[in-house]
């Protein structure tokens, strides 16, 4: 269906944009907006969207703010404007404080794409692209619970920062299935604003207090490789067990060398390639699909050597 999608690619006009402004944008014009900039989901998920928009025709222009941060964001969404896209994709680093400078590109004309995190009101996107990440959290839990066995201990989340829609819906599924083991005990989820050395030190402080911690969920990349530098800073890598979400090269350096006993991958690529192919879809007047939802992949020592397409990437 995909192909045939691309393959009915036409010429034609922005479909119903509504307004007077509809005239002036150009229909092969895509933006996409991502979280922030040299990081390697977002470069991964970059790829996949501008390889699906060659394939189509389509130009791509991408901008990423210089940090993880709504108040930058908004400033590369509001440039936007003034000279609209004809559908833009993004990733919004804020579930509500993003909404009403989408939704003014929205009224500008341009089709809205969620790629990844989503705002909490449904009604602002076309369709919302994304990993199940409540799904993710669960098998994060899973997959500590087997690595930990019949020991009891203590267990650490860290998420990254409140209003981010997957970190936070991580979490929750995580301490959801958490609940099943009653070997298992959370001390509950701490926030890092998306800092690695903000994790570091939550997994020093946690090392300090709760001698009996186990394991560790990391719900991020950013997450992941600080929460790795703490548990090497207290000398306990392999001792805690250590989960983690993504596969930067660092993580999966880092689960090559033990320090991490698991990663959970995303599937970025397709994310932005779907995110391109339905963005076309909302331009062309063809159906698209409200939800989307991209594959997750449980990576460990023993399975990474057959798994390298889901490592993520830092150039396309
Ligand atoms: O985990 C990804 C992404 O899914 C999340 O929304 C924000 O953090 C990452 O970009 C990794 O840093």
């Amino acid at each position: 269906a995909t192909t045939a999608l691309l393959a009915a690619a036409c010429s034609g006009q922005v479909g119903d944009a509504g307004g007077d402004d509809s005239a002036s944008i150009d229909s092969k014009n895509l933006t996409l907006i991502t979280g922030t900039q040299n990081e390697p989901f977002y470069i991964s998920l970059r790829c996949g969207a501008e390889a699906a928009a060659q394939e189509a025709g389509y130009e791509l222009g991408t901008q990423e703010p210089a940090k993880f941060d709504p108040t930058l964001q908004t400033e590369k969404v509001n440039a936007l404007i003034g000279d609209p896209p004809a559908a833009l994709l993004i990733a919004p680093t804020d579930d509500k404080a993003m909404k009403a400078p989408i939704q003014q590109v929205k009224n500008a004309g341009s089709k809205i794409i969620e790629v990844d995190t989503a705002l909490a009101d449904q009604s602002v996107a076309e369709s919302s692209i994304s990993s199940d990440n409540t799904e993710g959290g669960r098998l994060a839990a899973q997959t500590l619970a087997d690595l930990v066995g019949d020991k009891s201990g203590s267990v650490l989340v860290l998420d990254t920062i409140a209003g981010t829609s997957t970190t936070n819906e991580r979490a929750a599924g995580f301490e959801e299935e958490l609940k099943n083991y009653p070997n298992l005990k959370s001390i509950g989820i701490q926030f890092t604003q998306n800092e690695p050395a903000e994790a570091a030190s939550k997994v020093t402080a946690a090392v300090a207090a709760h001698p009996d911690l186990v394991g560790i969920f990391a719900t991020n990349l950013n997450a992941g490789e600080g929460a790795a530098t703490g548990l090497r800073n207290v000398r306990k890598i392999g001792q805690v067990n250590l989960v983690g979400f993504d596969a930067s090269p660092s993580e999966v350096e880092g689960l090559r060398k033990g320090e991490f006993q698991a990663l959970i991958a995303q599937d970025p690529a397709a994310i932005g390639r779907q995110g391109v192919e339905q963005a076309i879809a909302a331009i062309e007047g063809n159906p698209v699909e409200r939800a989307i939802t991209a594959d997750l992949h449980a990576l460990t020592q023993d399975n990474m050597d057959a798994n390298e397409q889901y490592f993520y990437k830092q150039r396309c």
